[in-house]
């Protein structure tokens, strides 16, 4: 799924890699993109793909924001697996190839993360967006202490799971990816994050004023809406290269991805007076 909102610049580029990557590989696929409010050449991009050995479709989605269009297009699929990725290729599509034998050995969630010890930046965020991401990961941890990067735009999943997450979640902007991982993480499931190398790359829809303010106030929403919240308190990222092993098929140990575990079975309903003391 890639989520496109003005992106006939970017998504060509894109289009073009992951399709060509996609075409050698053992496994079927399909590429989605979701448009819901581009005013360019975005949709005529997108069908100069179609017709090649990878089917390529656009759908488009009633409600704004990357948030919905990503909710939208899993809720859309049928495949064992899905996931997004951004139009600007930040994350290079080779991830995939760490990502999808992890998928198969087990995991419900496997993210690309920035802030891992082996991740690195080809081609680093200005200043402004490094301050404002710090900032934003601080926030993200009252929610999901154990995720080192919630906004990394590469995140894939087992399908039938995380649609059963999609019809509790609310935000429909640029923090989607953590209220999933959070309900996600809260249902039991287990997360990984891969290490990732990442590139920055100019023209991006992201306003650092408009969405930095709501993707703030869109956790304190998560913060508020995710049941259970009070159970997830310490940090529960370890290194447990033999967990992957455990589930079979997964390929040999790498100690670069870090698995998260899950979250502790749900207490009690919690009162008002429980949850101030826990903080
Ligand atoms: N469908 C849809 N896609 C969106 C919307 N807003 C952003 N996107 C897409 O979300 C992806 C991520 O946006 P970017 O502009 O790369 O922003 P970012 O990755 O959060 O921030 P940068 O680090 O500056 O790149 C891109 O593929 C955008 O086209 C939206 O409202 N609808
Ligand atoms: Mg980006």
């Amino acid at each position: 799924m890639i989520p496109a909102l003005n992106e006939e610049f970017r998504l060509p580029r894109t289009l073009e890699r992951t399709l060509a990557h996609l075409a050698v590989q053992p496994y079927s696929s399909a590429v989605v993109v979701v448009d819901n409010g581009s005013v360019d050449r975005t949709a005529e991009v997108v069908r100069s793909f179609t017709g090649g050995s990878i089917p390529v479709h656009l759908i488009g989605c009633a409600r704004r924001g990357k948030g919905s269009a990503v909710r939208r297009g899993f809720l859309t699929s049928r495949s064992r697996f899905v996931g997004f990725m951004d139009a600007d290729l930040a994350t290079p599509v080779e991830t995939l190839d760490a990502v999808v034998p992890l998928l198969e050995g087990g995991a419900t969630a496997v993210i690309a993360s920035r802030h891992l010890r082996t991740a690195a930046r080809a081609v680093p965020q200005g200043t402004v967006r490094r301050l404002g991401g710090g900032a934003f990961r601080l926030a993200a941890r009252s929610v999901l202490p154990s995720v080192s990067d919630s906004q990394c735009g590469f995140k894939f999943f087992r399908t039938p799971e995380v649609q059963a997450v999609l019809p509790d979640s609310l935000v429909d902007g640029f923090s989607f990816d953590l209220e999933i991982l959070s309900r996600l993480h809260r249902s039991g499931h287990r997360i990984l994050e891969v290490p990732v190398v990442w590139t920055d790359v100019g023209g991006s829809t992201f306003n650092p004023v408009r969405h930095g303010l709501r993707s703030f106030s869109d956790t304190i929403r998560i913060h508020r809406s995710t049941p259970g919240r009070a159970a997830c308190q310490s940090p529960r990222v370890v290194i447990e290269p033999t967990a992957l092993t455990a589930v079979g098929e997964a390929p040999p140990p790498d100690p670069t991805i870090t698995t998260i575990l899950p979250a502790e079975p749900l207490p009690a309903p919690l009162d008002p007076m429980t949850l101030t003391e826990a903080r």
